[in-house]
């Protein structure tokens, strides 16, 4: 197989300084020397850093796109495409992926670690080659793979901060489960033709906005600013907010006649919005919040700026959601 792996910075490839673990340049190196040395593998790699080499906690939408944008570049030239990404910003880049490459055609992975390769006591060797494995298995789509799951891209949520298993798939089985063999969850997808669209990808245009006990007006007005085009609102238990404070459903209504679309996401980490099930899931509805039904935060925050990259009316954009389509 022809395997094309990108280095775009995060703990993997990183190394001690000064102010603490920085990128390394010399990862890729590194990396391909090491794979080299191996007789089991008999595939041609590419291992590339990128020119900015971040902690993806500096990431932005920008970078999902300069990402994609790699990828699509090199789609003919290769079978599979690996992804070694920081873990902080990880399910956000998966999902962004996943939604720019609808329907993937060819393996698109992205794993990293959460200790340093050039650590003895490290996991990137074993992230690394289950990502590689995951390949060989002639799997299609966008997926990360991380301490032995293979996660959907638009599912994976980061769970913890320090356990290897530093990923969680709260609402969907993960794909496989790599112990010394793989075990498969039988699936029936059907086949459907694959989609690449990778939008001019606006910072900025879509913003979260957390419902915590005593939540004011205030707190979110500058959330909602002038060039918020979409917001994921973290509701609690199955999708609920306050709704004996009337200003802020007046808030939440003059945003969405403004054309801001919301999506009702719960706090919860696993399970879906009802909202209709609670007076104080239904105040949401009425001033036009949509559900984001089972996604996580991330594939939520993730959709409405791929929808919105795209141009999309926010009329479409709430029917994106409410279909589960996209
Ligand atoms: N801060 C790092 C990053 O997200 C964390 C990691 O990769 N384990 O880039």
């Amino acid at each position: 197989m022809k395997i094309y792996i990108a280095y775009t910075g995060g703990t993997i490839g990183m190394v001690p300084s000064d102010q603490g673990l920085i990128p390394d340049a010399a990862f890729a190196d590194h990396l391909t020397q090491h794979l080299n040395e191996s007789d089991e593998l008999a595939h041609d790699f590419v291992i590339t850093s990128y020119p900015t080499l971040i902690d993806s906690s500096n990431a932005t939408p920008k970078d999902w796109q300069t990402i994609a944008r790699d990828i699509e570049s090199k789609w003919h030239d290769f079978d599979a495409f690996i992804v070694l990404h920081g873990t902080d910003t990880m399910a956000y880049t998966s999902a962004a992926l996943s939604f720019m490459f609808a329907h993937s055609d060819k393996p698109i992975i992205v794993t990293g670690s959460q200790v340093p390769m050039y650590k003895v006591r490290t996991d990137a060797m074993i992230n690394v080659m289950g990502a590689i494995s995951a390949c060989e298995e002639g799997i299609n789509g966008v997926f990360l793979f991380f301490a032995g799951r293979l996660i959907e891209g638009d599912r994976a949520h980061k769970a913890h901060t320090s356990d290897w298993q530093a990923f969680s798939s709260p609402n969907c089985p993960e794909l496989g489960v790599l112990g010394i063999d793989w075990r498969w969850r039988s699936t029936n997808v059907i086949k459907q033709p694959m989609v690449i669209q990778i939008p001019e990808m606006d910072e900025g245009s879509v913003t979260i906005l957390p419902v915590f006990p005593g939540v004011q007006v205030a707190h979110w007005q500058g959330l909602l600013s002038e060039n918020v085009k979409g917001a994921v609102l973290l509701s609690y238990g199955a999708g609920n907010a306050p709704d004996k404070d009337p200003a802020l459903l007046t808030l939440l209504k003059a945003a969405t006649d403004r054309g801001v679309v919301i999506v009702n996401v719960s706090q919860c980490g696993a399970g879906s919005v009802a909202a209709g099930a609670y007076a104080a899931g239904s105040a949401l509805v009425k001033v036009g919040v949509v559900s984001g039904i089972d996604m996580t935060y991330e594939a939520a925050f993730v959709k409405l700026s791929f929808l919105i990259g795209l141009g999309l009316l926010s009329e479409e954009i709430r029917a994106g959601f409410l279909e589960n389509e996209f």
